[in-house]
C-alpha cells in the first residue's frame, strides 16, 4: 500500500512512521508512506497558501490552486482508490473504516489546518472525509497519524502473530477482555483461577463474557450497532 500525505507540516508527521511496528513495515515495504510539504505548491514569491473567507469571519482557509496543484500531480503518476480529507466535521474513524482502507492499494490524505480548505477543494477532489473524535485539534497532522496507524498495522504480513488484529477491541465491535501476566499473585491481587486452569475452551468463554461485560458498562452504544 501506498500512502500519500499532503500537509503543511510534514515534520509533525514524521515520526510516528519511524517507530516499532509501523517503521518494520516500511521496512519491509508493505507500506510506502511519502510526504508532500503543501507550501511548495503556494503560490507567489511568498508561497501563499491560504486566504481570508468570502462573506467574512475569522480563521484562514486553505485555497483550492496548491491543493489542486499537487494531487494533480499525484494522480498524473498513478491512480488513487481514495483521496481523504481529515477534518473534524466528517464521520468518525472506526475499526470498519480502517480495515475497508487496508485493502486499498494507493491512497492520497489531505490534512486541513486553519478553518480547513475552500470547499470546492472537498466537492472535486476528495472521495472520503474522516474525524478522529469529537474535538478539535490545531490541524489534521496527527489524525493523519493516527489514521495511518490503524490502517497500517491491519495489512497482512505486518503484525508478526496474524491473529492478534483479530482480537483487537473493536475488531466485533466488542471491547478487550482484561489480561493478565505473571505473577499470578501480587501482594494478595490474585489473577482469575480459570486463567491458570489450561481449560482453553472454559477460558474462551470467560474471555468473550468479560468482553461483553466491559462493553455494556463502558461502552454500551457498540452493542446497538
Ligand atoms: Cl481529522 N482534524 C482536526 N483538525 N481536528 C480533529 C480531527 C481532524 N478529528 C478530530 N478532531
Amino acid at each position: 500500500m501506498r500512502i500519500d500525505i499532503i500537509t503543511v507540516a510534514p515534520d509533525l508527521l514524521k515520526s510516528p512512521f519511524e517507530h516499532s511496528i509501523i517503521k518494520r513495515a516500511i521496512d519491509k515495504g508493505i507500506a510506502e508512506v511519502h510526504f508532500h510539504n503543501l507550501r511548495e505548491y503556494g503560490l507567489g514569491n511568498y508561497r501563499q497558501l491560504d486566504d481570508t473567507q468570502f462573506g467574512g469571519g475569522a480563521g484562514m482557509v486553505l485555497m483550492i490552486e496548491p491543493i489542486d496543484s499537487c494531487i494533480s500531480k499525484l494522480q498524473a503518476e498513478r491512480n488513487y482508490d481514495e483521496i481523504i480529507y481529515m477534518t473534524p466535521d466528517a464521520k468518525t474513524l472506526n475499526q470498519s473504516t480502517a480495515n475497508t482502507l487496508s485493502l486499498k492499494e494507493n491512497i492520497i490524505i489531505l490534512t486541513g489546518h486553519y478553518k480547513g480548505v475552500d470547499q470546492r477543494v472537498r466537492d472535486k477532489f476528495i472521495t472520503k472525509e474522516i474525524s478522529i473524535g469529537d474535538y478539535v485539534l490545531t490541524g489534521g497532522e496527527l489524525a493523519a497519524a493516527v489514521l495511518c496507524d490503524a490502517v497500517i498495522r491491519l495489512i497482512p504480513g505486518v503484525l508478526g502473530d496474524e491473529t492478534s488484529a483479530l482480537t483487537d477491541s473493536f475488531q466485533d465491535n466488542l471491547l478487550s477482555p482484561p489480561v493478565y501476566t505473571r505473577p499470578s499473585n501480587y501482594k494478595g491481587m490474585q489473577v482469575p483461577e480459570i486463567l491458570l486452569s489450561g481449560n482453553f475452551p472454559k477460558i474462551e468463554e470467560w474471555r468473550s463474557d468479560k468482553a461483553y461485560e466491559r462493553t455494556q458498562k463502558i461502552r454500551p452504544d457498540l452493542l446497538d450497532q
